[in-house]
């Protein structure tokens, strides 16, 4: 265990403040507005790492009135004061002067004398005024050492930012990007602090040390996460004896949405769990309603727009049919056989279809599921890579994550017929699947790891930049 270190984020109202240390923190449930003023009183965070607390930020209400509090400083001072007597002063600013006038100021700059390193944070879109000149020379009085953090990157005034930190005394500056924020970016910002705090340079390697040991846990979690809603719903079936030929076909259509919305459900359910993995409890208590990926993580999977941008193309699976050395059976058993309601179309080079997945046999026996249709694993493994994808890059500063432009097909051919292989197993189980009211667990252990090595693979492709191959 280490003390964890204290790191005050001061700065004017509104500057970002408390999204720079949503973003560091990974913690979501941050009060974050546009209204000024937002944080009111001095908000202790921990980030913690895999359980331990290894830094304590202090959220701080902004400054407002910076030049007045330089000149009660001046006047108190004296003549004969010296910088040493800077912080003293400070404390009796914080204890006699009028908290009608100065009390957010009062709070946050008694942060900044009880933290090890206080972080100053800019506005990149507003220009550095006379106000900001006063915040930093103020702050340099508090003791610790300060450095400069430019949010909002974007913004047309980082240099002149970066100039006016220059000019005072600001031991070093970086650039932070709260709602999109980059690993390399948050690295130099741990640089920056080391330079500032040399002797503590064990306690930031401690910090590398278990994010590297945390990340490398998630890894694992993420790829069984998804490999279990594969298993779920791949396997998952329902089975309804109904007596009579009749009845069945009569109860088709309602148990088929029934299906259909357990399969839906599951696959949310999901994204919530990725979702708690990286920290957003927000949206992870609240549902993936949260989560505007692209606009379409909402959109079913037996959406057709779902069907056509992440399931793969029809001469994708011929070609996948002709590695098999058989002809594929794109739409699976029930598929083509479908009747009414049954639309099967295909659209840009797309397989575009509403799964018919039911069937009625003489005896009255009703069966919906299990997918067999090669598309529908495809269509799964995409989304939730895309969804990993978006995840794993999102601020915990926004609400909306940075957009994922990236390619929605992940699979190539061996991929699919390895998918192809492990989705039939699991749909010859049915008692597999956690919806399934016979659900049994009874060797379904094997398989989760088998998508899960598999899935683990999709994944190390989809962060690799893919191969540009050899010239020429
Ligand atoms: N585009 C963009 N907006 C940002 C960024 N960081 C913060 N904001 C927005 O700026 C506004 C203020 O953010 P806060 O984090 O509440 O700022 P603060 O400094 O804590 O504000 P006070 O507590 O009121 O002093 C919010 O609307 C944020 O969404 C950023 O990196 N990019
Ligand atoms: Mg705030």
């Amino acid at each position: 265990m280490i003390e964890p270190l204290r790191i005050a984020i001061v700065g004017h109202t509104n500057a970002g403040k408390s999204s720079i240390v949503a973003a560091l923190t990974r913690r979501d449930e941050l009060r974050i507005s546009d209204e000024h003023g937002t944080t009111r009183d001095v908000d202790e965070w921990t980030f913690e790492i895999g359980g331990e607390a290894v830094l304590t930020f202090l959220d701080t209400p902004g400054f407002d009135r910076a030049g007045a509090i330089n000149e009660w400083l001046d006047e108190a001072a004296g003549p004969s004061a010296t910088a040493a007597d800077d912080p003293d002063l400070v404390a009796r600013f914080i204890a006699e002067a009028d908290p009608a006038l100065f009390r957010s100021e009062q709070r946050a700059l008694s942060a900044a004398l009880r933290a090890d390193v206080l972080a100053y944070v800019a506005d990149a879109t507003v220009k550095p005024k006379g106000q900001a000149r006063q915040e930093v020379r103020l702050l340099g009085k508090a003791g610790p050492p300060v450095i400069g953090v430019v949010n909002v990157i974007e913004g047309p005034h980082r240099d002149a930012w970066f100039e006016l930190f220059g000019r005072q005394k600001i031991h070093n500056k970086v650039l932070l990007d709260a709602m999109n924020f980059q690993p390399e970016q948050e690295a130099r910002f741990y640089r920056a602090l080391v330079s500032v705090l040399p002797d503590r340079e064990a306690h930031f390697d401690r910090i590398a040390e278990l994010r590297a040991a945390e990340e490398a846990g998630r890894a694992i979690q993420v790829r069984r996460c998804i490999a279990q809603t594969l298993v779920d719903v791949l396997s998952f079936q329902i089975e309804e004896l109904t007596g009579s030929r009749h009845e069945a076909t009569k109860r088709r259509e309602g148990v088929e949405a029934r299906f259909r919305s357990a399969i839906v459900g599951r696959e949310a359910e999901g994204f919530r769990q990725l979702l708690e993995l990286y920290g957003f409890k927000k949206a992870g208590v609240e549902g993936a309603v949260e989560v505007d990926f692209e606009g379409d993580w909402q959109a079913s999977l037996f959406d057709a727009e779902v069907a056509k941008r992440y399931g793969a193309s029809v001469t994708t699976l011929t070609l996948v049919g002709a590695a098999a050395g058989a002809p594929f059976e794109l739409f699976g058993a029930h598929g083509l056989a479908a009747g009414a309601g049954a639309l099967l179309g295909f659209v840009s080079g797309h397989y575009v279809g509403r799964f018919a997945i039911g069937s009625v046999d003489r005896s009255g026996r009703l069966t919906v599921g299990p997918l067999e249709s090669i598309q529908m694993p495809i269509i799964l493994v995409n989304r939730a890579i895309e969804a990993w994808k978006e995840i794993d890059t999102r601020s915990h500063a926004s609400a909306a994550g940075a957009v994922v432009t990236g390619d929605q097909q992940h699979l190539g051919t061996a991929d699919i017929l390895r998918l192809k292989k492990l989705a039939k197993k699991a749909s010859k189980n049915p008692t597999w699947s956690s919806m399934s009211e016979a659900f049994d667990a009874v060797g379904r252990a094997d398989t989760v790891d088998e998508f899960a090595a598999f899935v683990g693979d999709v994944l190390e492709g989809a962060r690799t930049p893919p191969d540009e191959g050899p010239p020429g």
